[in-house]
């Protein structure tokens, strides 16, 4: 049967939120073997556990503040979403926020700040943070705006507010892309998938402040591009080691280290894969293989399962799995609102 719009925008956020809950436990590690992210997995279905006992850090954290923002201001305000940012972080700063971006919030909470992209460009040395803390967050943009420049010019800005290096915000346009082409259902033709987040990304990266970042931390000139290029020749591989994909696309806290790699859980698991449970649909194993890469689990689980939610779907998450994370059921009702808030906006361009 075919998956509605509701449908997928509420499997994009509450997916978003079960891989960060979930991915929690393996944050950091080096190496998590399969049997302990199927271990931890099969634990969720344990009918005795549940009401969100995993709890979720600073990835879902900021999502919400997204979406809430969003909401409330029906489209994208810099000063709205940067408050909100702010409070959320003075009520509860133990979610495991980056080191680096914590000065920026504490700085967006000054009552006298009159330009709140400011904070974000003093971080590193005057350059801007390329941590993926943009792109954790910017899937809500991909569900408040019909057309597809809206949404990259949004959640660049939306990423602007602490990352103001351009590894950081366009790591969030490319995932607030991957989530859009998703709820398009665009996941159909894989190939075509990658070719269009390619072309787009190219526009994004030919850019004076891009090329002159990438030049400066000695990346390739393209960055994002070069590395959706790996993405396609491994999906082109009959067989890819969890090795392979981390030496060449990286499971680290920066965005170009794990915004691709998120992608390509997605893509990898469309079909059934080796060592992953055969009663497992799509979605169970976009979040298994996500958690077995290792690094940083929690955003690239829940930055896949933001895309893989979008595509699927949210009827197929398994209860069990949700019930066990915090914030999942919110995450629904968010993404109801977006949903409504979709459906009255006009079409543009
Ligand atoms: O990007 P950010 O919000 O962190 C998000 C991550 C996710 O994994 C969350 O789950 C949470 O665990 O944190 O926070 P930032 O502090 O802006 O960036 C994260 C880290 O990336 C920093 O603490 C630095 O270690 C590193 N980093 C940089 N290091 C050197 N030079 C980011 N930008 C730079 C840089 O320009
Ligand atoms: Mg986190
Ligand atoms: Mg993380």
């Amino acid at each position: 049967a075919p998956v509605s719009l509701l449908s997928r925008f509420r499997g994009a956020l509450a997916a978003a939120v079960l891989g960060d809950c979930v991915g929690g436990e393996f944050e950091g590690a080096e190496e998590v073997p399969l049997d302990r992210v199927l271990q931890h997995l099969s634990g969720l279905e344990d009918e005795t556990r549940g009401d969100g006992i995993l709890q979720y850090s600073d990835d879902t954290a900021m999502m919400r503040c997204v979406a809430q923002s969003l909401l409330t201001r029906m489209g994208f305000d810099e000063q709205d979403m940067a408050r909100s940012f702010a409070k959320e972080y003075s009520l509860a700063p133990g979610r495991g926020y980056g080191s680096g971006v914590i000065q920026v919030l504490r700085k967006l909470a000054s009552p006298h700040l009159n330009d709140v992209f400011q904070p974000a460009r003093a971080q590193f040395g005057g350059r801007g943070s390329f941590g993926n803390g943009g792109a954790m967050r910017a899937a809500p943009f991909a569900l408040a705006f019909r057309n597809v420049a809206d949404v990259m010019r949004y959640a660049r800005f939306g990423a602007m507010l602490t990352h103001s290096c351009s590894l950081g915000y366009n790591g969030a346009v490319l995932q607030a892309l991957a989530v859009y082409l998703s709820l398009q259902g665009d996941l159909a033709i894989p190939q075509k998938f990658i070719s269009k987040l390619i072309s787009k990304m190219e526009e994004m990266e030919n850019d004076e402040t891009a090329h002159n970042d990438a030049k400066v931390l000695k990346l390739a000139e393209f960055p994002y591009c070069a590395r959706l290029h790996r993405v396609k020749e491994l999906m082109e591989q009959n067989s890819v080691s969890i090795e392979e994909v981390i030496s060449k696309l990286g499971n680290g806290i920066a965005a170009l280290e794990s915004v691709p790699t998120a992608i390509f859980c997605v893509l990898h698991c469309l079909e059934p894969r080796e060592g992953l449970p055969e009663h497992y649909g799509g979605l169970e194993r976009t979040i298994a293989y996500s958690l077995a890469l290792g690094g940083d689990t929690d955003t690239i689980a829940c930055m896949a399962g933001a895309i893989a939610g979008a595509h699927y779907g949210i009827d197929v998450i398994p209860q069990s799995w949700l019930k066990c994370c915090e914030g999942a059921e919110e995450a629904e009702q968010l993404a109801n609102r977006l949903y409504k808030l979709y459906s009255i906006m006009q079409t543009e361009g």
